[in-house]
């Protein structure tokens, strides 16, 4: 039987979801002119619909409590689909554990709704614990493949000990993003893999996938950098020659780790790659987000790589889950222009649009990383006196 009270609550919830779903996003007035950043974030907990997360049946919960909590919805996977954009949402159960769910939106910037279900996907023979962080690349055989992390309690770890993990590249693929098939993990010669991408294009015949090597779960260890391996089949994908295309470097945005982000855009400069660096700092771990371009024909060959970072988190997006974090794994480009999403510290998602034309500017003509502090003063020595003299004419 629904009370007065019931109802009210139910509707109270609906109406704040609602709000929320359809509130117009803004562009922020603030641009270094390499994109612009939206204010508010495209996904949070609170978009998963509430059904998914409240009993609304008046006999088994009348005071209409939450039964099953979201705690964050970040690290999308991004395409576009039957003309809207749609974002596989890594979300998270306040258990810890995540699944994948699709969100889509028309504008790209606003009006994100999950749709009724999240994805349903098969497990191997060997179920892993955890999955997170889908890449998606709709590949010229046809297929739409998601790569994702799967994580599963290392078989080595003594006894006690509950946090050491293996992390591996499992792979799935569909061809309505709604019924998945699930393959074999990707084989590497490395220990553990994430952040593992399908390159969208057959490569000398072959399946090409980019890499992040790794010795254990956390530490890339002395895997070198954003690897690259080719795979005859992606039925049951293995890589038997690993090799690092985009190497980590001491005193960097990197010297921790990277990995690759979403597939590559091919533009007619080259392959625009979107990547995550990470550095240590007193406050812990701090991830950024970086580019570069690769060869059109060879892309295992970097040509152009600006030094620094493009975006890194900032005010609000510092803060979360794990803070200082800013993650991307999706983006969509739409003629000229591309939408960037990223993961603001494990919590939410936050989207930034550029265009085509800024980001292989951007590549191609800002400086590369001179690795000293004597080399960057010069740099920049350069860039002032060129400017005063422009000044004073
Ligand atoms: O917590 C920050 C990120 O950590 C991992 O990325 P990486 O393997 O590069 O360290 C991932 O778990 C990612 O989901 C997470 O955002």
């Amino acid at each position: 039987m629904t009370t007065p009270d019931f109802q009210h609550r139910r509707e109270r919830l609906y109406a704040a979801h609602n709000s929320l779903v359809y509130r117009k996003n803004e562009p922020s007035a603030e641009s270094n002119g390499l994109f612009r950043r939206y204010r508010y974030p495209v996904l949070t907990a609170a978009h998963t619909p509430v059904f998914w997360r409240y009993d609304l049946d008046p006999t088994t919960n009348p005071l209409l409590l939450e039964r099953l909590g979201i705690n964050a919805a970040f690290n999308v996977g991004a395409m576009e689909w039957q003309g809207k954009i749609v974002l596989m949402a890594r979300v998270e159960g306040t258990d810890r554990k995540s699944f994948f769910a699709v969100a889509e939106s028309a504008t790209g910037v606003d009006g994100f709704r999950f749709w009724d279900y999240p994805v349903v996907l098969p497990e191997t023979d060997e179920p892993e614990t955890n999955v997170y962080d889908m890449r998606l690349t709709a590949h010229q055989d046809g297929w739409i493949y998601g790569l994702f992390c799967a994580e599963r309690k290392d078989p080595a770890a003594p006894p006690g000990d509950l946090s050491s993990a293996v992390a591996q590249c499992g792979v799935a693929r569909t061809r309505d993003l709604k019924t998945w098939e699930r393959l074999d993990d990707l084989k590497t010669p490395s220990a553990q893999q994430r952040n593992c991408v399908l390159h969208p294009e057959f490569v000398d015949g072959k399946y090409a996938f980019y890499t992040r090597p790794q010795d254990s779960f956390i530490e890339a260890g002395s895997g070198g950098g954003i690897g690259w391996g080719l795979a005859s089949s992606m039925e049951h994908a293995v890589i038997e020659q690993e090799t690092i295309i985009d190497r980590r470097e001491y005193h960097t945005i990197n010297e921790v780790k990277n990995g690759l982000g979403p597939a590559p855009l091919k533009t007619e400069k080259g392959w625009l790659h979107l990547a995550h660096g990470v550095r240590n700092t007193a406050a812990g771990l701090r991830y950024v987000l970086y580019c570069f371009l690769c060869e059109l024909k060879n892309p295992a060959k970097v040509i152009a790589k600006p030094g620094g970072y493009f975006l890194a988190p900032m005010g609000e997006e510092r803060i979360g889950d794990v803070s200082n974090v800013a993650f991307s794994n999706g983006w969509v480009r739409r003629g000229d222009e591309v939408f960037i999403y990223y993961g603001a510290s494990d919590t939410r998602t936050n989207v930034a649009t550029t265009t085509v034309e800024r980001l292989l500017d951007y590549v191609l003509n800002t400086p590369a990383d001179p690795l000293r502090s004597a080399l960057c003063v010069t740099q920049r020595i350069a860039l002032i006196e060129k400017n005063l003299k422009l000044q004073r004419q």
